[in-house]
C-alpha cells in the first residue's frame, strides 16, 4: 500500500506539471479525486490492513492527498496567470481603442434661467437664502395666517410625511413662503431677501402644473413700502428675463398671507395675447402671485406691522421659462430628453 501511494504521487505530480490547460488539470484531478478516482477508493482497503500497517499508511494516505489537491491548486493559479499574460501581450490590438469623445455639460435649463433671476435681484441688494423642503405644518401653513380646516389648504394640498401633533406635521412644502417665516424669525428688518427652491403639490398634472416645481420668492422688509414698490419690482423682473416691451398687469387676488394681494400676470407669447390653448384663451400667463405681507404674519414673525410693511413674491420659474423658451409643456423640462433640452441652451438662446 505504501508503494502504491508513492507510485500515485509521482505518477500524478508528473501528470500536473505536463499540464498546460485548465481542462487538462481538470481531467487529472477527477482521475484522482473524481467518484472512482484513485485516491478516493484507496480507503476502501484500509479496513483489510494490519493495524501497524494501518498506523503508518493513514498518515501518508492524508500526505498524499493534500500535496495533490496543493499541487493542483497551485498549477491552477499558474496556468490562469499565463493565461492573462497571453491576453495582454498577444491578444491585445490597440486599433481596436474606441476614442471617447469629451462631452461638455450644461446646467439645466431651468437652472440657468434662476441664476439669472437671481443674478437681477442680486443687483438690488437682495440676499439668497435657503429653506427646507420637508418643513413643518406651522411654517408652511399656520404661522401664514392658514390655520387648520381654513378652505386655502384645499389650493396647496401637498404630501405628508407624518401625521404627528397638528403643528409638527412634517410636510413637503408647497411653496418657498416658508422661507418667509424661517428669515423673517432669523433678521432685524430692514432687509430683502431671495429663495429659490423645490414644491410640491397633490395636483392635477397638465401643460402648466406639475408636482414638483420651482418657486422663486422674495420679501422685502422696510417702512413704508407700498403696493408701487410691487409692481415695480414685477416690471424689472419681467422686463430683465424677457424684453422690454412685456407687458405685465397685477389683478387682484387672494392669499391668506398677503394684504392686499396681486396675481402677476405676462402676455402670452404663443399666441401674442390673441388666446390659445396655452393661456388657456386669456391671451396672458399667471406668473407669480404676491403681495404686502399681511401685518398677522409680521407679527408672527416678530416684526411690528405699526412700524414695518413688507412686499413678498412668488413665481414659478418653470412657468417663465415656458415663455421664454417657447415651451408648450411644462413637463419636457423633467423629460431628461438631452437633445430638447441641449437645444435651449444659452447659447442657442
Ligand atoms: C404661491 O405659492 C404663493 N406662496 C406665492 C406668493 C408668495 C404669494 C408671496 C404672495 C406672496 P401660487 O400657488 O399661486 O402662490 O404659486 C405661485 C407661482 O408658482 C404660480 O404663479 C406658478 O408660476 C407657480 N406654480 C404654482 N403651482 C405650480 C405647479 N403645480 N406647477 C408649476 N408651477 C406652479
Amino acid at each position: 500500500m505504501q508503494d502504491k501511494l508513492n507510485q500515485i504521487k509521482s505518477d500524478y505530480l508528473n501528470q500536473i506539471n505536463k499540464a498546460n490547460s485548465l481542462s487538462q488539470l481538470d481531467q487529472v484531478f477527477l482521475r484522482l479525486f473524481g467518484k472512482n478516482g484513485e485516491i478516493t477508493i484507496l480507503p476502501k482497503d484500509f479496513p483489510s490492513l494490519a493495524k501497524n500497517e494501518l498506523k503508518v499508511i493513514g498518515p501518508l494516505f492524508n500526505f498524499v492527498k493534500q500535496e495533490l489537491e496543493k499541487a493542483i491548486d497551485e498549477k491552477r493559479h499558474q496556468v490562469k496567470e499565463a493565461g492573462y499574460k497571453t491576453l495582454a501581450t498577444e491578444e491585445w490590438n490597440p486599433d481596436q481603442l474606441i476614442e471617447i469623445k469629451k462631452r461638455q455639460g450644461q446646467l439645466h435649463p431651468i437652472s440657468e434661467f434662476e441664476k439669472k433671476i437671481a443674478d437681477l435681484f442680486i443687483k438690488l441688494g437682495f440676499q439668497q437664502f435657503d429653506g427646507p423642503q420637508v418643513d413643518t405644518d406651522l411654517n408652511n401653513f399656520e404661522l401664514l395666517n392658514i390655520p387648520p380646516q381654513h378652505p386655502a389648504r384645499d389650493m396647496w394640498d401637498t404630501f405628508y410625511i407624518n401625521s404627528g401633533g397638528n403643528q409638527n406635521k412634517l410636510l413637503l412644502r408647497t411653496h418657498t413662503s416658508n422661507t418667509q417665516i424661517h428669515v423673517m424669525k432669523e433678521l432685524k428688518p430692514p432687509f430683502r431677501m431671495m429663495t429659490i427652491g423645490r414644491c410640491f403639490r397633490y395636483e392635477n398634472l397638465d401643460a402648466r402644473h406639475e408636482h414638483t416645481f420651482d418657486q422663486f420668492e422674495i420679501i422685502y422688509v422696510d417702512r413704508k413700502l407700498s403696493m408701487a414698490n410691487l409692481q415695480y419690482l414685477s416690471e424689472y423682473l419681467l422686463k430683465g428675463m424677457f424684453v422690454d416691451d412685456i407687458s405685465v398687469r397685477l389683478s387682484p387676488g387672494y392669499y391668506p398671507f398677503t394684504e392686499p394681494s396681486a396675481h402677476i400676470f405676462g402676455t402670452c407669447v404663443f399666441c401674442k395675447s390673441k388666446g390659445c390653448k396655452i393661456c388657456g384663451n386669456t391671451g396672458e400667463l399667471e406668473l407669480a402671485g404676491a403681495g404686502m405681507i399681511h401685518p398677522n404674519v409680521l407679527k408672527n414673525c416678530g416684526i411690528d406691522p405699526e412700524e414695518f410693511s413688507g412686499i413678498a413674491w412668488g413665481v414659478g420659474p418653470g412657468r417663465m421659462a415656458m415663455l421664454k423658451y417657447d415651451v408648450s409643456d411644462l413637463r419636457s423640462f423633467n423629460s431628461a430628453d438631452l437633445n430638447f433640452l441641449k437645444g435651449l441652451s444659452s447659447e442657442s438662446k
